[in-house]
């Protein structure tokens, strides 16, 4: 806990190219009403289109907004691990992993973070009752649908939306995972993280949210990083077994 006593919350947001979401992203974070000690970090990759000093400039006026400028190789999953170590770092309790271009709506979080008193680490799902895929294309539907089969049968994990990036960590999660060891470089973090927390016997659950697609940006989403995504899935079966994975 904080000094304050109260649960320190990091909202902890990669982003690529997202200056067109990040402030109204983060004002509504902070406009939420939570009895805690509510931060947001954003783990940027040096977007060329300027998110970084869009951060900046509100941090410099908030001291509960943080930047961190990557300038390392670019990648989700590289951007997602240095932003949940700087989380840790910031003393987080709970660390609120989300997606930069608005999908992922703030207004889940109060649940997502209610949902933690009784469970390790909370999925914001798409695929339970009262959740929703909304407004997204037909192939960017049937990509999931095809993602989510094929991870639930190889990975047995006892969740549905298996691939949500809109999650809370309890601090305890993060430490165990070590973060340093994780291989992925993109997406594929989403599975890696969340395979190991349920091979540490970490609770796993999920709460029902809304997903809309981005109106604003471009997706970073491409064959190939989907190609990649998948053979990194195909590895980690291997990688991690109940023996092998122990709590850092
Ligand atoms: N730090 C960092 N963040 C990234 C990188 N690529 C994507 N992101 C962020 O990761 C989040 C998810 O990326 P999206 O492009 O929205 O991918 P998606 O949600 O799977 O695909 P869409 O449904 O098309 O939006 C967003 O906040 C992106 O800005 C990257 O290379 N580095
Ligand atoms: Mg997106």
């Amino acid at each position: 806990m904080s000094g304050s006593g109260r649960p320190k919350i990091v909202t902890m947001i990669p982003t690529f190219n997202e200056a067109e979401n990040i402030r109204d992203l983060i004002t509504a974070i902070l406009a939420l009403p939570i009895e805690a000690d509510l931060h947001v970090l954003v783990a940027d990759d040096n977007s060329p289109d300027g998110t970084a000093a869009i951060v900046k400039d509100m941090a410099s006026s908030d001291p509960r907004v943080h930047l961190l400028l990557r300038l390392k190789r670019r990648g989700r999953g590289a951007g997602g691990i240095d932003g949940f170590k700087a989380a840790l770092e910031l003393g987080a309790d709970l660390v609120v992993e989300m997606d930069g271009d608005l999908s992922h709506q703030p207004k889940f979080i109060p649940a997502l973070v209610a949902a933690a008193r009784d469970l390790d680490l909370v999925l914001g799902s798409r695929f339970v009752k009262g959740g929703r895929d909304a407004d997204r294309s037909l192939i960017r539907r049937f990509i999931t649908i095809l993602i989510r089969l094929f991870i639930r049968r190889r990975f047995r994990v006892p969740v549905r939306d298996v691939s949500s990036g809109f999650r809370c960590f309890r601090r305890e999660v993060l430490a165990a995972l070590d973060l340093d060891d994780l291989t992925s470089v993109g997406p594929s973090v989403v599975l890696e993280t969340l395979y190991k927390a349920h091979l540490l016997g970490f609770r796993i659950g999920e709460i029902p949210i809304e997903f809309v697609d981005r109106t604003r940006g471009k997706t970073k989403l491409s064959a190939l990083t989907l190609f990649e995504t998948l053979i990194m899935a195909l590895k980690f079966k291997r990688m991690y077994t109940p023996a092998n994975v122990k709590r850092a």
